[in-house]
């Protein structure tokens, strides 16, 4: 298996309560290597842009308002099967189901403050890394 590239993002709920390094700790322990990583404030249009997918579904307005209301760190992880095993270190999107040791369960605080994002496809992280990423700011 060759290595991937996934990207992560800590959201607003999670810096807030000073959790960066205890999630990153999660990441590394797994085998993730944090490749790249900035602390960046989205306004409302880009944190609209990137979760587009979701435009439709009817918690858009409220995960928009939430991703753009503070700081959040975006990063790079890379490793052996990366995107699955972030979306493994992650747990499911509902805390209330995830699995214990998640990130999720440990520390997110509702379905919608859940700490954390991590791209699902090959393709969806190739695209959310170049949205906050440029080649050169990737250092694996
Ligand atoms: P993410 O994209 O953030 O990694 O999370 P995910 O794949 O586990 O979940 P997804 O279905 O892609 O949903 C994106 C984010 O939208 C918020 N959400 N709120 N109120 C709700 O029912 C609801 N459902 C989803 C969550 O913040 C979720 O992570
Ligand atoms: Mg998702």
């Amino acid at each position: 298996m060759a290595l991937e590239r996934t990207l992560s993002i800590i959201k607003p709920d999670a810096t807030r309560r000073n959790l960066t390094g205890k999630i990153n700790a999660k990441f590394e322990d797994a085998g993730l290597r944090i490749i790249a990583q900035k602390r960046i404030h989205l306004s409302p249009a880009q944190a609209g842009k990137f979760y587009e997918v979701h435009k439709d579904r009817p918690f858009y307005g409220e995960l928009v308002e939430f991703m753009a209301s503070e700081p959040v760190v975006v990063q790079v992880l890379e490793g052996e099967n990366a995107i699955q095993k972030n979306r493994d270190v992650m747990g499911a999107t509902n805390p209330a189901n995830a699995d214990a040791g998640t990130i999720r369960k440990d520390f997110a605080l509702s379905v919608g403050e859940n700490s954390v994002h991590g791209s699902d496809a090959p393709e969806t992280a190739a695209e959310e890394i170049a949205f906050f990423f440029s080649g050169l700011e990737l250092v694996g």
